[in-house]
C-alpha cells in the first residue's frame, strides 16, 4: 500500500531539486491548490449553479468566455498574487500580462503563466477539462517592473509546469523538471494525495487523438501519418485507436497513463494551429519530457521555440516517443 502523502508535504520534501529553492515554489504550489480547490467545487456543482453557458464577452483571442473560465481566472489571480511571491501573471483570458504592484510583490521572483479553463465549452456537457500552469524566474530585475520578456522565455527555462484534470475525480499532476507526480484530489476532506508517483509514458501507444473532422484542411503529411495509424499491419499492432475529447488536459492525461499521441497540427487559413505555445503547449510540453515522451511542432522541439508574443500559437504533436518520432517522420515529405 502505498503511503499517505499529501501534496504540500511532497513539494516541501521535493524542493530540494530546484537549484536556491527557499519554498516560495511550494507556497505558489499552495495557492495554485487552493485555486483548484475553488475551481473544483463550481465544475461538481455546474448543473445546479449558475456557473454553465457563455459569460456575455468574448476573450482576447475572440473566443466565447464561459462563466466558468473568468470565475476561474479570477480565483487563479486572486490566489497567486495574495502571497507576494509571484510578480506578474499571464493568462489566455486575458489581453496582456498583469503585474502584481503592492510593497507585498517588491523582490518577488517569479512569473506565472495560466490556462484556467481549458476546453471550457466542454463544461456544458459534463466533459473533462483542465487548468494548465507554467512557472518562470523572472528575467528583468527585481526592482524594476514586470516586462513582458520575463514571459517570453523558451520553455526551456520553466521552473515547474503542470495541469489539474477535473475528470471522474480531479488530479494535479506536475513536475519541476525531476519527474512527473499526480495527486489525486479527495474532496470529502479537502486534500489532494499522491497516487501516481513518477510517471511515465509507454514507449510507443495505440491511441492516436486529432480532430479528424478538420482532415482535409490538414498538411499532407498529416493526413498520411492518419492513414499510417488506420493501416492494418498486425507487426506493429496496427489499426490503432482513435480517441478525441477536445480537451487538451483531458486527451494528454489519457494519453501520458496509456501511451498515445495527440497532434494540432497546422490547417488551411492556421499555419501556426491552435494551441497556444506558452500557457498550453510549453508546459505539457515539459511534462511529456519530463515523463520519457517527446512534444514537437512537426518539426522541432516544443520548449526550443523563441515565444515572440504572449498568445503565440503554435502546431502541437505530443506524446510517445516511437509515435511523436513516427509522426515527424510523415512532416519531412
Ligand atoms: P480553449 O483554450 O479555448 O478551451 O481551446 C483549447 C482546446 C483544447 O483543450 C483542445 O485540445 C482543443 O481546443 C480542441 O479544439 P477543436 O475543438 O478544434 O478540436
Ligand atoms: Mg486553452
Amino acid at each position: 500500500m502505498e503511503n499517505l502523502i499529501t501534496l504540500g508535504e511532497f513539494v516541501i520534501q521535493n524542493q530540494h531539486h530546484y537549484p536556491g529553492a527557499t519554498g516560495e515554489l511550494s507556497q505558489i504550489f499552495g495557492a495554485i491548490k487552493l485555486a483548484s480547490k475553488l475551481v473544483h467545487r463550481e465544475i461538481n456543482k455546474a448543473g445546479i449553479a449558475d456557473i454553465v453557458g457563455y459569460a456575455g464577452q468574448d476573450n482576447i483571442q475572440g473566443e466565447r468566455q464561459q462563466k466558468l473560465d473568468v470565475y476561474a481566472n479570477e480565483k487563479f489571480k486572486a490566489a497567486l498574487s495574495a502571497r507576494g511571491l509571484v510578480c506578474g501573471l499571464a493568462s489566455e483570458e486575458e489581453e496582456s500580462f498583469i503585474e502584481f504592484n503592492q510593497p507585498l510583490h517588491k523582490g518577488s521572483k517569479y512569473i506565472v503563466l495560466i490556462d484556467p479553463v481549458d476546453g471550457s465549452s466542454n463544461i456544458d456537457v459534463n466533459v473533462a477539462v483542465g487548468t494548465i500552469f507554467s512557472i518562470y524566474r523572472r528575467i528583468s530585475p527585481a526592482d524594476s517592473p514586470v516586462q513582458l520578456a520575463d514571459f517570453l522565455q523558451r520553455g526551456t527555462e520553466q521552473v515547474a509546469a503542470g495541469y489539474v484534470i477535473f475528470g471522474s475525480s480531479t488530479m494535479l499532476v506536475y513536475t519541476t523538471g525531476s519527474g512527473v507526480n499526480g495527486f489525486t484530489f479527495d474532496p470529502s476532506i479537502g486534500v489532494y494525495y499522491l497516487s501516481h508517483r513518477s510517471m511515465r509514458i509507454p514507449e510507443k501507444g495505440k491511441i492516436y487523438s486529432v480532430n479528424e473532422g478538420n482532415y482535409v484542411h490538414f498538411p499532407e503529411g498529416v493526413k498520411h501519418y492518419i492513414k499510417y495509424c488506420q493501416e492494418h499491419d498486425p507487426e506493429t499492432d496496427r489499426p490503432y485507436t482513435s480517441r478525441y475529447i477536445g480537451s487538451l488536459v483531458a486527451d494528454f492525461h489519457r494519453n501520458l497513463l496509456k501511451g498515445g499521441i495527440f497532434i494540432y497540427p497546422s490547417y488551411a487559413g492556421n499555419p501556426s494551429g491552435k494551441l497556444r505555445l506558452l500557457y498550453e503547449c510549453n508546459p505539457i510540453a515539459f511534462l511529456m519530457e519530463q515523463a520519457g515522451g517527446v512534444a514537437s511542432d512537426g518539426r522541432k522541439r516544443i520548449l526550443d521555440i523563441e515565444p515572440k508574443e504572449l498568445h503565440q500559437r503554435t502546431p502541437f504533436f505530443v506524446g510517445s516517443r516511437e509515435m511523436v518520432v513516427k509522426a515527424e517522420e510523415f512532416m519531412l515529405d
